[in-house]
């Protein structure tokens, strides 16, 4: 018999150790460790007499105290959680809400109108789909929530219970939903927190988007269930974050913020440099991950501040598997070791061991290791291989232990911003329009962002960025629109009539 939700049982534990501390704040107030329990409990109870049995639930709320309730309510009563974000157009809600198999849309009321505008589209786009029930988040804190039974008891689920679905861009077309259960959520949590020592004394800035693991797993969870408090930003933007940090002891982020953020102090006026900097030295602890940390980039956090970002490895399907030390050294190019409760192989073709300092694929393996692609059986089965997830990054071993990224295996995959973005997906999206006859979506280096999106295409007559770009806007989420479109007579192939793409990546 599986045992219960170690993730529940942890909330638990926090919640009543902490429930006089602040928990979460954002533009509008805070919430202590006990207001979100309370709030998450009736949230929980309102769900399970709507839906008695395991139900798949999209959360759909700005980064705030209510998604955080929303979060605890959904996970509480033992249903999926699937986290929507605001920057999606209604196409791709549509496409997610239908891939889920979404049953219950919980929206803010704020954002009512766009969920409207998402089953809307679902109706259009799998009219034989039974849509989800939408409610609206609020009354569902109340105590009195309407048809909710205040005294049902909530029996926590067993540990094996899914607990949410990321989407994760792959190289198929459409996104995949890899699904992680309550235990894997908090081994990640222990794991992670363990290596950082995050503690009830911490608070995190947290501007992450919460529809990945990043935002979600490894910032949010790791701090709430280790009663650190977090003050969330609806969105990023440097000087929202730079007037925060110097009440803050944490900041993780992408590379891309990072450099944003030292890009915002350089044009600052002496003053106020004074005191960014006062605020940046404070912090105990910055991290990076989701991309490579430019080397210049860390460097210039050090002169800031004399303390290296902590870089670690992720992934959706796997937590954190790599990370620098919070003590000892951190290697500026490296992600750092083997996570303590983890484990990590870097292998060649034919499954074995390379020597450090050649590369291979990274396998891994450990206790927040994902269940599976949702539904997707032969997916799942494809990416182990006797038990070991297959990353598809390139890596090495340096020395003493440390791990240094290579890249993606794959030329589809490309991650801009920290997001990973399918060039298929794209290419799909792009072939929609009806001027587009051929097209391939390729990745390139840049100083920002990591990589950019490409997209070359031939067209049916001449075709207007502009005109791409503002369809694209329709039909997916904006961090996946080509940062540059190039028309081109004809694509490059090989004998077999398939684009070259190293060939014209080259080219660009
Ligand atoms: C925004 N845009 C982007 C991206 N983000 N384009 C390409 N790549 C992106 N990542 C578009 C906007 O839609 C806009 O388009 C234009 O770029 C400028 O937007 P701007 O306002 O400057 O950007 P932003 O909205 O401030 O976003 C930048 C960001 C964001 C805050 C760095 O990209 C972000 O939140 N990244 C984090 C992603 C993340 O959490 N990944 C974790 C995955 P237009 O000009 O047309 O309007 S999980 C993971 O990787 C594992 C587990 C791990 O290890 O962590
Ligand atoms: P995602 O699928 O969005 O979870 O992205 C996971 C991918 O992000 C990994 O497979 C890596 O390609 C990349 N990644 C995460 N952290 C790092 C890092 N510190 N350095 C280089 N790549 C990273």
């Amino acid at each position: 018999m599986t045992r219960s939700s170690l993730l529940v049982e942890r909330f638990h534990q926090v919640t009543s150790a902490h429930g006089g501390r602040t928990c979460a704040t954002d533009s509008a107030g805070s919430a202590s460790f006990g207001d979100i329990a309370a709030a998450a409990h009736r949230l929980a109870r309102a769900l399970l007499t709507m839906a008695p049995h395991q139900s798949r639930v999209a959360l759909f709320a700005p980064a705030s105290r209510e998604w955080v309730q929303g979060f605890w309510g959904v996970t509480l009563a033992g249903h999926l959680s699937v986290p929507l974000v605001e920057l999606h157009p209604a196409a791709e809600h549509a496409r997610s809400l239908a891939a889920a198999r979404v049953e219950l849309l919980l929206v803010s009321r704020e954002l009512m109108p766009r969920a409207e505008e998402a089953v809307a589209a679902l109706a259009r786009l799998e009219p034989a789909l039974a849509p989800p029930r939408v409610l609206e988040l609020e009354p569902l804190f109340a105590s009195e929530a309407a048809g909710a039974d205040a005294t049902l008891a909530l029996h926590p689920p067993s540990g094996d219970t899914p607990a949410v679905l990321f989407f994760t861009s792959g190289t198929t077309g459409a996104p995949k939903g890899a699904v992680v259960s309550h235990d894997q959520l908090a081994a990640l949590a222990a794991l992670v927190a363990g290596a950082w020592r995050v503690e009830a004394s911490d608070r995190l800035l947290h501007c992450l988007p919460l529809h990945h693991t990043h935002g979600l797993s490894i910032a949010f969870l790791v701090c709430f269930l280790n009663g650190a408090s977090q003050h969330f930003l609806r969105r990023f933007s440097g000087e929202a974050v730079w007037q925060e940090l110097g009440a803050s002891t944490l900041f993780m982020g992408v590379p891309t913020m990072h450099k944003r953020l030292l890009d915002a102090f350089d044009t600052q006026p002496a003053d106020s440099r004074a005191r960014w900097r006062e605020a940046a030295r404070g912090l105990r602890l910055v991290t990076s991950g989701s991309a490579a940390l430019p080397e210049t980039v860390a460097w210039r956090w050090h002169a800031l501040t004399d303390q290296l970002p902590l870089e670690r490895f992720g992934m959706t399907e796997v937590g954190v598997a790599l990370s620098n030390p919070l003590d000892g050294e951190r290697r500026v190019g490296s992600c750092g070791r083997v996570l303590p409760g983890m484990q990590v192989r870097i292998v060649d073709e034919a499954g074995r061991e390379v020597a450090p300092g050649e590369p291979g694929e990274i396998w891994i393996r450990g206790p927040s290791v994902f269940t599976g692609y949702d539904g997707d059986r032969n997916a799942t089965d494809a990416a182990f291989t006797d038990g070991w997830f297959r990353s598809g990054d390139t890596a090495t071993w340096l020395d003493e232990g440390y791990v240094k990224i290579l890249g993606r295996t794959s030329v589809d995959i490309i991650k801009s911003g920290g997001y990973k973005l399918s060039a298929l997906e794209i290419e799909e999206a792009l072939r929609r329009h009806a001027e587009v006859d051929e097209v391939a979506v390729v990745g390139v280096p840049d100083s920002d962002w990591g990589e950019t999106a490409v997209a070359v295409f031939v067209g049916r007559g001449p075709i207007e960025a502009n005109a791409l770009r503002e369809f694209l806007k329709q039909e997916v989420a904006p961090y996946k629109i080509p940062r540059r479109f190039v028309q081109v007579d004809e694509l490059p192939k090989n004998a077999l009539g398939k684009v070259t793409k190293h060939a014209l990546r080259r080219l660009l």
